[in-house]
């Protein structure tokens, strides 16, 4: 007999003991205007039941700490997003680093890995110093500003395409295919079948993007290549590691960039302590902001075998969503987690996961976000709302439509 599909996946009854939430997460609302909801998640349970998707959904720090830290329980082959792979025909080819399991996983990994290592980055980091430093003097001169194109948009795609080698980067290309691919992660939706209706424009773009002869042979993409000639991978492998690169390279840094301000236009005192040491203090402001409003709210793992979290029995095949943006904001890890203040304990938080498939590109997210930080902390006085920010709605990501700032 066939396996009844509910919204992509197997069907679940709700476990013994869990409570039954009668809520869509997927609601805009909800995406725009989380917290509330992380609250009353928290309070009902490790796990809790969505019976309209029919998927279990965690928002305490201990239980998704466990979920993404035990990969041969909770599998990523099957799709970090609502849909099982098993059952359903993905949207594009599978992320050869992000939606498989190890064995495979690790091999893949491994020429990320080195191909963004501390030692790349560190030679990185003074053109991103420099870049923010021209960046920040720009919208300085201009006073009012929208930060999420002037600043988060904008400095992502300016400095990130550069260092992988893309010889002709197009910004709103690459924030569009972000969109996609973190929309994606969520239910078949108005929202994810807007952006979809893109694909035929962006897709080719990125795909054609990730052919060796579209890079330079000085950046992150040709150290890619260099694991293909090499034979440690193939060339199309090669191929699917640069689209991995501009899938989650990109929107996630708009994303921690542009709450990042947010915090710091919230925050007055927080920003004024940045102020007092901005080399040494960017780096935990930036930190803070991941914990605070954490870009990838939230992915899903799928029990590849009947298991138990907290004592709830879990069958094989059960979608869990592991909502990362309420974990850390777990008052039993995190003291006061609602208070913004760069000069906390942030270690431990979930923004960029946990365990073998925690962020690969970690080391370059920071050094951006540490280098705009550092040069709003050096160079403007005060950050101020200049109109009210607008949250944009995404099935997976925490990011701003608009944020009008006045800096001076
Ligand atoms: C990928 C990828 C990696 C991390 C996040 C992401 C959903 C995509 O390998 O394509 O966003």
């Amino acid at each position: 007999m066939a396996a009844t599909l509910v919204h992509q996946h197997k069907s679940i009854s709700p476990p013994a003991g869990v409570e039954v939430w009668d809520i869509d997460p997927y609601d805009e609302a909800i995406l725009t205007d989380p917290i509330p909801f992380f609250d009353a998640l928290r309070a009902k349970g490790g796990l809790v039941y969505i019976p309209r998707y029919e998927i279990l959904i965690s928002g305490r720090y201990e239980e998704t700490r466990e979920i993404f830290y035990d990969h041969n329980r909770f599998l990523s082959s099957r799709g970090i997003g609502m849909a099982d792979f098993k059952l359903e025909q993905p949207w594009r080819p599978p992320s050869i680093v992000l939606e498989v399991d190890p064995p495979e996983h690790t091999h893949n990994r491994r020429v990320i890995m080195r191909a963004l290592s501390p030692a790349v980055v560190r030679k990185l980091e003074q053109d991103f110093i420099e870049d923010a430093k021209r960046l920040v003097d720009e919208v300085l001169a201009q006073g009012d500003i929208e930060a999420v194109s002037d600043i988060a948009e904008a400095f992502p795609t300016r400095v990130f395409p550069r260092a992988v080698g893309i010889k002709e980067p197009d910004a709103r290309k690459l924030v569009d295919y972000g969109a996609m691919v973190f929309n994606a992660v969520g239910p078949d939706n108005d929202l994810r079948r807007r952006i979809m209706a893109k694909a035929p424009d962006i897709v080719p773009w990125i795909n054609e993007q990730c052919d060796r002869s579209r890079l330079t042979e000085d950046g992150i993409g040709a150290t890619i290549y260099s694991a293909a000639d090499s034979g440690e991978i193939g060339e199309p492998e090669a191929g699917m590691l640069i689209r991995s690169l501009l899938s989650a390279g990109v929107d996630t840094t708009v994303s921690g960039i542009g709450s990042a301000l947010w915090c710091l236009a919230q925050y007055p005192q927080q920003f004024q302590r940045l102020k007092s040491d901005p080399q040494n203090l960017c780096g935990p402001a930036f930190e803070e902001a991941l914990r605070f409003c954490t870009p990838v709210q939230a992915f899903f793992r799928t029990a590849g075998e009947a298991t138990t979290v907290a004592g709830v029995e879990i069958e094989e095949g059960t979608k869990i969503l592991c909502v990362l943006g309420a974990a850390n904001r777990d008052p039993a890890k995190f003291e006061d987690p609602d208070n913004f203040d760069i000069l906390r304990d942030t270690r431990g938080h979930l923004a960029l996961g946990v365990g073998v498939h925690s962020c690969v590109g970690q080391i370059i997210a920071r050094a951006e976000g540490r280098a705009i930080l550092g040069a709003l902390g050096r160079r403007v006085n005060q950050i101020e709302f200049a109109g009210p920010p607008v949250w944009r709605p995404n099935n997976s990501m925490r990011a701003l439509d608009s944020l009008p700032l006045k800096l001076s």
